[in-house]
């Protein structure tokens, strides 16, 4: 079996509570996911990442499984599952699920077996007598009391952390990605992957945040259970993995993929997410395009194989964080997206990006769902934020702004009722029908760039060269023995000098140039050569 297949794949993510809506009741669903195969299969892509759609309460969004081997009502049934794996398997994508194994909800069965102190479930879970001082994602202390035992959770009090030193565990889950690479499924998206191992339960040295991480991040026993995993399951179907690694350096990644450590096939970095915030999410600074430039310069050079992005249902839209989502909102996210895809390593395109979506328009605080959001909002309030501050901090940050549904057309089209979270009013001029509609939209730029990245094998076996990385301009060459493609991205809004001599045919432009005599950039220009 070829395992590097995958280096093929382009990957759609969709968040299924915010996709489509197929019986009215203003949640996304899996028959409405299936309704818009087509739409995916004409994008180009050839995988979707369906973000959870198991048994969940949904505290995180789907983020805390209740069980793992059952859909969510809400989203369907697994007829339904099962039509979405073979309907799109038809069109000719692949679906990859998300393996969320570092925590489970605390209504699964495990967790309320586990309860008990003498039940076989107890050491599914980390119970101690006493919390030590490690602090969750979610803000606050890691530890929750049910009786007169703390257990460990990472992130919220409803997500408990699983006990990977419990060998019972890694059974439960080798039987879960089973049952899930049986039904044919393509591999998994790997929920922080990086942390589920804990060493020793110390106090952590105290930090602004993730006190602790120190005894969870990267450890060696969790490189051993990704080895396990892979060789046990794995290796044994065509797929693949991609793990969520938060907090990982270019080494720490490469340890994670390489072929010959055999765990994962690759992962999504966290350091270009970085480059617009001070020490932590929350504190945004205005974002400096040569950071960005440097980073990913830095990841195409060191990392073995990328897993580029640029958005996902946690982080803002990329046009209005990386681009302009007003004036330049069309040529800017063009520019992005062909950056995305030229990049060497497998593309992920988040629900949206291909139309332009961009932040929520949330007006206050009762508007937002998410767990994060108003987790980080009452801490602020805590320290004595102004709220003004506060509302800034979440209207930048706020995992809800990739969530807002899907915008289908001018009406909405996501729902008959009223979605579960609110829509942007921007549906009215940004929205799929139009788009569809429209040869000069970001969607059909997205079209054309799946299909050069299709029909031109250097861009997905070809090598990486920087060629210029200053002032806000990014220009690679990709190339093998065969050919060479050049990637100019102007990532600023003021017009540039191109920086160096290039010359052959452009393949793709967002500007519909048509020659490269013209030696002045507009702003967010992109263009795409292949040299001759
Ligand atoms: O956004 C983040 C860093 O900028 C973090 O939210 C980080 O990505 C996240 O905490 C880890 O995310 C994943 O696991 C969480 C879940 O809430 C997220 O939706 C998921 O992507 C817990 O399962
Ligand atoms: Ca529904």
């Amino acid at each position: 079996m070829n395992r590097e297949l995958w280096k093929h794949s382009i990957v759609y993510q969709i968040y299924p509570r915010s996709f489509m809506d197929s019986n009215h009741d203003g949640i996304g669903d899996i028959p409405g996911i299936i309704s818009k195969l087509d739409y995916v299969r004409d994008l180009g892509v050839n995988v979707i990442w369906l973000s959870p759609v198991y048994a969940s309460p949904n505290d995180d969004n789907g983020y805390d499984i209740s069980d793992y081997l059952s859909i969510n009502p809400e989203y369907g049934t697994m007829d339904d599952m099962d039509q979405l794996i073979e309907e799109a398997r038809t069109r000719g994508i692949r679906i990859i699920m998300d393996l969320v194994i570092n925590h489970t909800s605390d209504e699964h069965k495990w967790f309320i077996e586990s309860q008990k102190k003498d039940s076989p479930y107890r050491d599914y879970y980390i119970w101690r007598d006493k919390p030590n001082n490690w602090t969750s994602f979610f803000s606050g202390t890691a530890w929750d009391k049910i009786g007169n035992s703390y257990y460990l959770h990472l992130f919220s009090k409803k997500q408990p952390d699983l006990n990977w030193n419990n060998p019972d565990v890694m059974e439960e889950i080798k039987h879960v990605m089973k049952f899930w690479l049986d039904k044919g499924i393509y591999g998994f998206r790997c929920d922080v992957i990086n942390v589920i191992f804990k060493s020793s339960l110390e106090n952590g040295k105290k930090r602004l945040v993730l006190t602790g991480r120190e005894f969870y991040h990267s450890q060696e026993g969790c490189h051993e259970i990704l080895r396990t995993l892979r060789k046990e399951v794995l290796d044994h179907y065509e797929c693949f993995t991609v793990g969520e690694t938060v907090m990982v350096n270019t080494k720490e990644a490469n340890d994670l993929i390489l072929p010959q450590r055999k765990e994962l096939d690759m992962v999504f970095g966290f350091e270009h997410m970085e480059v617009d915030q001070i020490n932590n999410k929350w504190f945004k600074t205005k974002f400096k395009p040569d950071k960005l430039i440097k980073v990913l310069t830095k990841w195409q050079k060191e990392v073995y194989w990328n897993a580029n992005y640029l958005s996902n249902h946690d982080q803002p839209r990329s046009v209005s964080r990386f681009g302009d989502d007003k004036k330049y909102r069309i040529e800017s996210a063009k520019m992005l997206g062909t950056l995305n895809l030229s990049l060497k390593g497998t593309p992920y395109i988040y629900q949206g990006e291909e139309i332009g979506m961009t932040n929520g328009d949330f007006k206050n605080l009762s508007e937002y769902q998410d767990i994060e959001t108003h987790r980080i909002y009452a801490l602020a309030k805590k320290l004595m934020f102004p709220k003004w501050y506060r509302m800034k901090m979440i209207r930048k940050t706020s995992r809800d702004n990739a969530r807002t549904p899907m915008q289908w057309n001018q009406d909405g089209g996501f729902s008959t009722k009223k979605p579960w979270l609110k829509m942007n009013e921007n549906m009215k001029f940004i929205n799929v029908f139009d788009s569809i509609q429209n040869s000069d939209s970001i969607l059909n730029h997205y079209k054309e760039l799946i299909s050069i990245r299709k029909e031109n094998d250097v861009l997905i076996n070809g090598s990486f060269e920087p060629l210029y990385t200053k002032s806000g301009l990014f220009v690679f060459k990709r190339y093998h023995s065969k050919s060479s493609i050049i990637c100019v991205s102007n990532l600023t809004k003021k017009a540039k000098k191109m920086p160096i001599k290039i010359s052959g045919k452009i393949l793709l432009s967002n500007y519909k140039r048509e020659n490269l005599s013209d030696q002045i950039l507009k702003p967010y220009e992109s263009i795409l050569v292949m040299e001759e």
